[in-house]
């Protein structure tokens, strides 16, 4: 009874381990070229993965995905090829788990019939002004306005062209000061209205931008762990003794990639907050590190060491006997457990450190005080 009882439970973890491996959260962020969709997914996902430039624009659709998160960079609505009264079917925007609208001035009548159009459609909508910073640049000089009057005048400007549209919020932003302010905000409320394994995806997916996403990855990545050693346990040739123990290096080496991505430790997202916000070169260094530490096999076994353990080849499996298995089912649980804490453990604080000095060096001109509530 007892073993029929562990099996399905391990049975019930897999089926839900699986299916948030396999949950897509699919996002359109659409406006006219050159407003500044690929900075924005390239924001969100914490790395570029769209091309940028005020001349590598493109007239087609693009997706880029990272783990689960899909991003469709739309062209913008009431271009020769993508006409207006085709543009919901022809981009596919019921499909969508959340719309972006961008734009770095003002929306134009075809917008505002697509905003329309989609909020009707029962929709998650989101509008999005994005350059801010130029903005607050532009209005200085050409009005000698403040920060809050011309956060006020974007704002007001936007809610004209939205008025009596329920959208689920204005976004004032901007993609060279990260994520915050508005752009936290954006993010927050998509995430709210995500349900169940959506959610669940997009907090794994999503470039760790607050202290909160960090902790509620931290949490996700707990139960990842304990899965991972369950299964290192039930399956009964992972786990092999001899004089010493040994578990199996795929699995872990496999749980390190996940979890270091999850947290945005790896070298192209290294790379690109390091560049993006100007920190300090040593930030690279550690990653180089942490993936020596957790990723490379050299790394793991000197790991595993520590915690009293030995890796044997695979051959060595086949000459274990029952019991051997059933103890080392225990010890493999054991150590898949120590090593993911340790690895969660540095890859949180890693990130953590990361998020801090981003936000750091960003400038926090804009809103800081913001009243404004929408
Ligand atoms: N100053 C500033 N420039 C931006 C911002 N977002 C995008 N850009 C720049 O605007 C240009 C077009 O951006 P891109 O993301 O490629 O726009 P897309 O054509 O809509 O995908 C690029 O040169 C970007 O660097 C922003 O928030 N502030
Ligand atoms: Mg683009």
């Amino acid at each position: 009874m007892k073993n029929i009882s562990i099996k399905s439970l391990l049975e019930e973890m897999k089926r839900k381990a699986e299916e948030l491996e396999n949950a897509k959260v699919k996002i359109a962020v659409s406006g006219q070229s050159g407003s500044g969709k690929s900075s924005i997914i390239n924001t969100i996902i914490g790395k570029k993965v769209a091309k940028v430039g005020s001349v590598e624009t493109t007239l087609d659709i693009q997706s880029y995905n990272h783990n689960g998160l899909e991003f469709y960079d739309l062209p913008g609505c009431g271009t020769k090829k993508f006409p207006i009264e085709t543009y919901i079917e022809d981009c596919e925007l019921l499909t969508f788990d959340a719309f972006i609208i961008v734009t770095s001035n003002r929306f134009y009548e075809n917008d505002e019939w697509l905003i329309k159009e989609m909020v009707n459609a029962g929709r998650s909508v989101y509008v999005v002004r994005t350059k801010m910073d130029e903005a607050i640049v532009n209005e200085k000089r050409d009005n000698d306005l403040e920060i809050e009057e011309v956060y006020t005048k974007v704002k007001n400007n936007i809610r004209e062209s939205t008025k009596d549209i329920n959208v689920k919020g204005v976004y004032l932003i901007s993609s060279v000061d990260g994520v915050k302010n508005d752009f936290e905000k954006l993010l927050n409320n998509i995430e709210i209205n995500l349900d169940g394994i959506k959610k669940a995806r997009f907090l794994l997916d999503v470039t760790p931008y607050s202290r909160k996403v960090l902790m509620a990855k931290r949490e996700a990545v707990g139960k990842i762990i304990s899965y991972s050693a369950a299964a290192s346990a039930a399956n009964g040739l992972n786990p092999i003794i001899g004089i010493d123990v040994s578990v199996d290096l795929s699995i872990l080496i496999n749980l390190s990639k996940k979890i270091s991505d999850i947290f945005g430790i790896n070298e192209d997202e290294i790379n690109y907050a390091t560049k993006k916000y100007g920190l300090d070169g040593k930030y690279v260094i550690i990653g180089k590190q942490f993936a020596g530490k957790f990723i490379a096999k050299e790394g793991i076994i000197l790991l595993l060491k520590r915690f009293g353990t030995t890796v044997a080849s695979k051959s060595f499996f086949k000459y274990i006997p029952l019991a051997g298995q059933a103890i080392a089912a225990g010890i493999g649980y054991k150590m898949t457990y120590s090593f993911g804490g340790e690895l969660l453990d540095e890859a949180y604080d890693l990130a953590d450190s990361i998020l801090e000095a981003a936000k750091e060096k960003t400038s926090n001109h804009f809103y800081e005080n913001n009243t404004i509530k929408y």
